[in-house]
């Protein structure tokens, strides 16, 4: 690959790439690195390393419903956005245990998959037999777990007592804890006084999760954390004051990190006030443009760490039981496709952030926080040869007419984008080009993952 404008999180550099048997070979300019089979010319674009997207539900049971896309589709779809790897969930079932639902979800995944791929274990139930397990989840390469403060009626949530030794266990065996921090009573409460005046449009389902019910769990979990010495990711943060918590937080020296999503960075709550307003409901919710604000504040200051696309591919069929009540309409929203897109067109294009903190925010950190660096997230000799090229005069409107799979809606519809991927190399291998998908289920793996100690004692990135 040659000329193009190779970015990392703290430099930019005219560069040329060598690419040998799926690793990066070599950088430089074109005389000093090894003759070619294929050069690709990347003039008059930036050249990144490929997105990593730490959260998406593939072909997952969230709630009643199944998300709708599958391991080959829903890679593609992230692929066709700039992004080789993923990071998914293995779900506990109840009465089961976690890493039953590993061996699961590689049964499912590992034939499908394009672009290389990892799991969360993702535990609803903190008996004694799946607290003695995390020791062999980490173990086996997945030292990231998320709880749920939150769906106590669903059966999902882990209470605060039951987060002790958990949490305890992560952290003497060199894992994560992560949450969906939103304060379970608080939500039941307003959801039961709404339903019971007969306030079920959608907007209620906003209105039913106020800012103060995510940023309580926020500043608990922390408490927790801090408490135990562990280190904690917050998965989907979208209101001010929880970024204000992590950044005090951080500032104190704790090994806090947080993540957010292009739907809190683009999106606000007026979106339920419309007509298809069911279509837009996520937990936690959309909110007011002061939020947004404080979210792009915080990925540019270095408060957010990472931007996740928690795609949930649900469509119509899926919504549409909200128009009753907002109770029931399933949460969330496909897009593992438009993130690096967004982040590149909202944010670098627009000035809200630099193509280096863009880099780090889809790609670098993730891999740092995650235990994937250097394999993946960065440029280097030695990495895996996950590369994106990015084109900033490419002009692009965000439709379901160009989804790269069958979904029936789009949160974006009708977004314009000014630059986008147009290339995106997994292992060194061309997967897509000229809008295409050219690559083949199966092609990705299961990578297994080790969180440096550095992440795991400091807010390290
Ligand atoms: N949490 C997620 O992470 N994704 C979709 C729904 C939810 O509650
Ligand atoms: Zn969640
Ligand atoms: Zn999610």
């Amino acid at each position: 690959m040659k000329n193009g404008k190779v970015v990392w999180p703290h430099a930019t550099l005219e560069a040329d790439i060598a690419v040998d048997d799926g690793k990066i070979a070599g950088i430089g300019h074109g005389d000093v690195l090894p003759k070619a089979d294929r050069v690709i010319d990347a003039k008059g674009k930036f050249v990144v390393p490929g997105g990593i997207d730490p959260h998406v539900h593939i072909h997952a049971p969230l709630g009643t419903a199944w998300t709708l896309d599958d391991f080959d589709t829903g890679t593609i779809a992230a692929a066709i956005g700039g992004t080789t790897t993923v990071i998914d969930f293995a779900f506990q079932q109840k009465g089961g245990l976690p890493m039953d639902a590993i061996y699961a979800r590689r049964k499912e995944a590992d034939n499908k998959v394009v672009i290389d791929y990892s799991l969360h274990s993702n535990l609803i139930e903190g008996s004694d037999q799946a607290i003695e397990q995390i020791p062999k989840i980490i173990e086996y390469g997945i030292p990231s777990f998320k709880f749920f403060m939150v769906y106590r009626k669903e059966g999902l949530m882990i209470d605060d007592g039951n987060l002790i030794p958990i949490i305890e266990q992560i952290k003497k065996n060199g894992g994560l804890a992560g949450a969906h921090t939103e304060n379970v009573s608080m939500i039941e409460y307003f959801v039961d006084k709404a339903l019971k005046k007969g306030n079920t449009s959608p907007i209620y389902h906003a209105l039913t999760r106020p800012p103060i019910s995510e940023a309580e769990a926020v500043n608990r979990f922390i408490y927790i954390a801090n408490y135990l010495n562990a280190a904690f990711y917050d998965f989907h943060l979208s209101v001010r004051e929880g970024v204000e918590l992590i950044r005090q937080a951080r500032k104190e020296g704790h090994p806090i990190y947080c993540e957010t999503t292009p739907h809190y960075l683009t999106l606000t709550d007026e979106m339920l006030k419309r007509p298809d307003g069911v279509n837009f409901i996520c937990s936690p919710p959309l909110r007011s443009k002061e939020h947004i604000e404080a979210l792009w504040q915080g990925l540019a200051d270095g408060t957010i760490s990472v931007v996740a696309s928690d795609q949930a591919a649900f469509g119509l069929v899926h919504k549409q039981p909200g128009k009753d009540t907002f109770a029931k309409a399933a949460n969330g929203f496909p897009g593992s496709e438009s993130r690096v897109p967004i982040m590149f067109s909202e944010g670098v294009q627009k000035g809200r952030i630099s193509i280096n903190r863009m880099v780090a925010v889809t790609s670098t950190n993730a891999a740092k926080i995650f235990g994937l660096y250097p394999k993946k997230g960065t440029i280097e000799i030695g990495s895996d040869a996950d590369l994106a090229i990015l084109d900033p005069k490419t002009d692009m409107k965000l439709s379901i007419e160009n989804s790269p799979y069958k979904m029936d809606w789009s949160p974006y519809e009708g977004m314009q984008l000014h630059g986008s991927p147009v290339m995106t190399i997994s292992k060194g291998k061309v997967i897509v080009e000229n809008e295409e998908f050219t690559g083949k289920a199966g092609e990705g793996s299961f990578v297994k993952r080790k969180i440096s100690e550095e992440i795991l004692t400091s807010p390290a990135v």
